[in-house]
């Protein structure tokens, strides 16, 4: 198992919560895992009188965050790892009063019961502030997970303490996970997103106390599951999150049963498809009944085209499989059972009708008292995920990267401010810093602002203060802008002889990004451009305005980069300087190959190979060829289908009625569709096809593509290429930016023919709208990683598999 980059790319977990067994062990192994949730209740006016009579609202706040706290329950595991949670509060409007300190959950129940509202205007701030305050100061020495329960409906007075922004940015530099949750429906978006802005989408909306359904008020308990499961099982994934989780048996508890089948079901709904006698089919009886099921995939939902299957009996003690059931008396005659003309299959025909349910199986067990459904494995991955004890890393190897910053009068302090940030957020992102500067791995940074000679400051590079990402960034918050001179070659001289050349580790790669606005004081020792150059320093010159277009100017960029164009980077604006492709293309400039470690866990998951192996799978790819995919995620297809194959297991011969078997199409425009391989179970026709794919590198239509992969991969009329029973699944890999001709018949048509979709989009610019019609309007259906090599990350590629099965 290894984990999202992504989490360490925003430091989600930025401290080990496993405290290791040697230092504080309570009985001797058991490991420590303590969760801190702080509760952050807006009781202000426009809570407190949103619903008659007033005051009302806020008792629903208050029996939310009831059940909340009902639902953690301490766990220890295999008497390893032991889980506690402790819970505190603070309600707020212009004042903020702690309602209940960190303690148990029946305390913290009980002193959530006397909260009065003051129902007055809302200082969201003030509250993140105390909130932030109460949860670090009152903790210094134990080492626990943050969590915060914000519950408010995003509208503001006034802004006393700095402003939400600020202030939810201060709770996370000091590793504090927001989860900004909606009070109603009636909420400003801005101030909900605002709370938990700078992980982007991660506990974006959707989170909500009460909701109108069927006209009354009703407490929204899945947001309560959904918050408690990501806690545990975070999944680094910005844009999505995952299914909502179900409680009760999973699916290791028991062999899932293969989805419980219908019986043979009349023909009428296939309208003439096989067209053999033309009588009218017999109406099958309920099929026996399926044996224990699972609670099947979450949250599937639309109209009509899975309409062949019955729904799945109720949870069943395990047994044998029965048998099949028995031809049943023929049905009543069905609609259309006119001797069909064979053969032309109606596309957009209207689904079967539904098959009768199952019956129910007998009962299931009762299930393990106050266990969360998890089986072992899963609950070491709870542990994993919810301590920070998977402490992934991501690492970069031995780095010393040193800043060497314009602070000069031209630069301006707002523009000093953005090279600040951007030095900010390109450390940001290259995970994990060395803890000890002494430590021979692992990044360490220092920063020198330079103006005129003899100003320079530095942050350096083994400072023992900086010895954390929010200790770097305050240090590098603190400094002032000089506004003097401009002496450049000086400033490298400087940055050499005070930080690098002392402090050199014997193994670390270091790496100088200078940032300037112009030519330097002619005073200056023009000779001191390429001081670093000779000292086995990769230097990166970042020139800003329009000097590097004049000649002479760019001559100085690239005598700082020690003549390496490809090293110099000149932009119009300060403010590109922090525009994300900009600082992405500086993380793999400065670490080209991070290298993910994750630790041993004693319980390695399985992985899930049971999972369609006990019915039929025929899954169809639709890979966008379009140039908008890009080279470098075109490569990365063939690794991902290649790893579907491998996960799913594929059918074992052609005549195997279980497992997997794959096809491939890359669509182009209408007349460019291109079947890579058909549906098989053979990985060497699987190999060869993905051996042969080109990268079109033109536009996609992507209607044409489904009527052409129905009708030639799947099969008309009589060639039906799908094995019996097979649940037909499409991926397309796509970002939706596609010609959309034709597209609402195409995805009749999917309905039609009983396909289940998924959609996986591999860019952050990505048509939402298309994305939903080809998933269905099933939003959950829809994958979306920041590249194609975020799909083949475990927890991700997991969930697509759980999915898919
Ligand atoms: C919070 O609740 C307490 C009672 O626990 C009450 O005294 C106080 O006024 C309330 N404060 C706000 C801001 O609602
Ligand atoms: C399924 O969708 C229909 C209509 O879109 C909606 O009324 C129903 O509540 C949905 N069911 C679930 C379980 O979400
Ligand atoms: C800059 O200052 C240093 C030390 O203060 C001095 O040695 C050097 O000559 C100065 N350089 C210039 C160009 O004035
Ligand atoms: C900041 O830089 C921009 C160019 O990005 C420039 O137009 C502006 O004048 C600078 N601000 C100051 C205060 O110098
Ligand atoms: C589709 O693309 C191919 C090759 O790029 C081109 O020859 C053909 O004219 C295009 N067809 C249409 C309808 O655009
Ligand atoms: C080919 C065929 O028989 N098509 C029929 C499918 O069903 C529709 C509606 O019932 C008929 O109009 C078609 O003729």
């Amino acid at each position: 198992i290894s984990c999202q980059t992504t989490r360490l790319q925003n430091s989600f977990f930025p401290l080990a919560m496993l405290t290791p067994p040697s230092m504080f062990s309570p009985p001797a192994g058991i490991i420590d895992c303590p969760i801190k949730l702080f509760f952050t209740l807006d009781t202000s006016e426009t809570i407190a009188l949103q619903e008659s009579p007033p005051g009302s609202m806020v008792k629903k706040v208050m029996e939310f965050t009831k059940i909340f706290a009902q639902r953690l329950s301490d766990v220890e595991y295999r008497g390893q790892i032991q889980i506690s949670w402790s819970i505190g509060g603070l309600n707020f409007s212009e004042s903020q009063h702690v309602f209940s300190p960190f303690t148990t959950k029946e305390n913290f129940i009980r002193n959530l019961n006397g909260i009065v509202y003051e129902g007055k205007g809302t200082h969201t701030d003030c509250a993140l502030k105390e909130m932030t305050h109460h949860m670090t100061h009152h903790f210094s020495g134990t080492k626990a997970v943050l969590f915060s329960v914000v519950i408010t409906d995003g509208h503001v007075t006034a802004d006393p303490c700095g402003g939400i922004k600020a202030m939810a940015e201060r709770a996370r530099d000091k590793g504090i996970h927001i989860f900004s949750v909606a009070a109603s429906r009636s909420i400003d978006e801005l101030g909900m997103r605002e709370i938990a802005s700078s992980l982007p989408g991660v506990y974006r909306d959707d989170y909500i106390v009460v909701d109108i359904v069927e006209g009354k008020p009703e407490i929204k308990t899945d947001s309560i599951d959904r918050i408690i499961k990501i806690m545990c099982h975070y999944e680094g994934d910005p844009g999505i999150e995952g299914p909502i989780g179900h409680p009760g048996p999973k699916v290791y508890q028991g062999l899932p049963g293969p989805r419980a089948q219908p019986g043979e079901t009349g023909s009428p709904g296939e309208n003439g498809s096989m067209g053999n006698s033309g009588d009218p089919g017999p109406r099958g009886d309920s099929g026996p009944p399926g044996p224990k099921g699972d609670n099947g995939r979450p949250g599937f939902n639309y109209t009509g085209p899975r309409g062949s299957t019955g729904d799945r009996g109720d949870p069943g003690r395990l047994g044998p499989r029965g048998g099949r059931g028995e031809c049943g008396a023929k049905g009543e005659a069905g609609d259309n059972g006119t001797p069909g003309e064979p053969g032309v299959q109606g596309l957009l025909g209207e689904p079967g009708a539904r098959g009768p349910r199952g019956d129910p199986g007998s009962d299931g067990d009762a299930g393990p008292v106050g266990d969360p459904g998890l089986n072992d494995c899963d609950v070491m991955t709870y542990i994993r995920e919810t301590c920070g004890c998977c402490d992934c890393e991501k690492r970069c190897g031995a780095l010393d990267i040193v800043f060497v910053i314009d602070s000069s009068e031209s630069v301006g302090l707002t523009n000093f401010t953005l090279e600040k940030n951007f030095v900010i957020n390109t450390i940001n992102r290259l995970g994990s810093m060395a803890s000890d500067p002494a430590s021979s791995t692992g990044t360490r940074v220092g920063v020198v602002q330079f103006s005129h000679n003899g100003t320079f400051e530095a942050i350096r590079l083994d400072d023992p203060k900086v010895n954390s990402m929010s200790a770097f960034k305050t240090a590098v918050k603190k400094l002032q802008w000089i506004a003097g001179g401009t002496f450049t070659p000086s400033a490298l001289k400087f940055a050499y002889d005070n930080l690098i050349r002392d402090g050199k580790r014997a193994q670390a790669k270091v790496s100088v990004v200078v940032i300037t606005d112009g030519r330097f004081d002619p005073r200056d020792d023009e000779e001191l451009l390429n001081y670093l150059c000779d000292n086995d320093v990769v230097v990166n010159a970042i020139g800003i305005g329009d000097m590097f277009q004049k000649e002479q100017d760019d001559e100085i960029l690239v005598s700082i980069a020690c003549k390496k164009k490809e090293r110099v980077s000149g932009m119009k604006r300060y403010v590109d300087l922090v525009a994300e492709d900009f600082i992405e293309k500086m993380q793999t400039v400065l670490c080209p190959d991070p290298v993910v470690v994750c630790p041993d866990l004693p319980c390695k998951r399985e992985p899930d190979v049971a999972a369609c192996s006990q019915r039929p799978v025929d899954l169809v790819f639709l890979l966008d060829g379009s140039e908008r995919l890009g080279m470098e995620n075109f490569r990365h297809v063939s690794e991902f289908v290649q790893k579907v194959a491998d996960r799913l297991g594929l059918a074992n011969s052609k005549t195997d009625r279980m497992r997997a078997r794959l096809a491939l199409v890359e669509f182009g425009n209408e007349t460019e569709n291109h079947m890579a391989f058909p549906l098989t179970h053979d990985p060497a026709v699987i190999a060869k096809g993905i051996a042969h794919l080109t990268y079109h590198d033109s536009s996609s239509s992507i209607g044409p593509a489904i009527v052409y992969t129905i009708d030639n991969i799947l099969g008309k009329g009589n060639v039906r290429k799908t094995r019996r029973n097979a649940e037909v699944s499409f991926v397309f890999i796509t970002d939706g930016i596609t010609d959309s001709n034709n597209l609402d018949e195409a995805v009749s048509a999917m309905r039609g023919a009983q396909v289940v979709s998924t959609v996986i989009a591999t860019r952050s610019d990505v048509d939402e709208k298309i994305l939903m019609k080809l998933a269905m309007d099933d939003k959950d259906a829809i994958f979306k990683g920041k590249d194609f090599s975020d799909m083949s990350m475990s927890s991700l590629f997991d969930r697509f598999i759980k999915w898919v099965c």
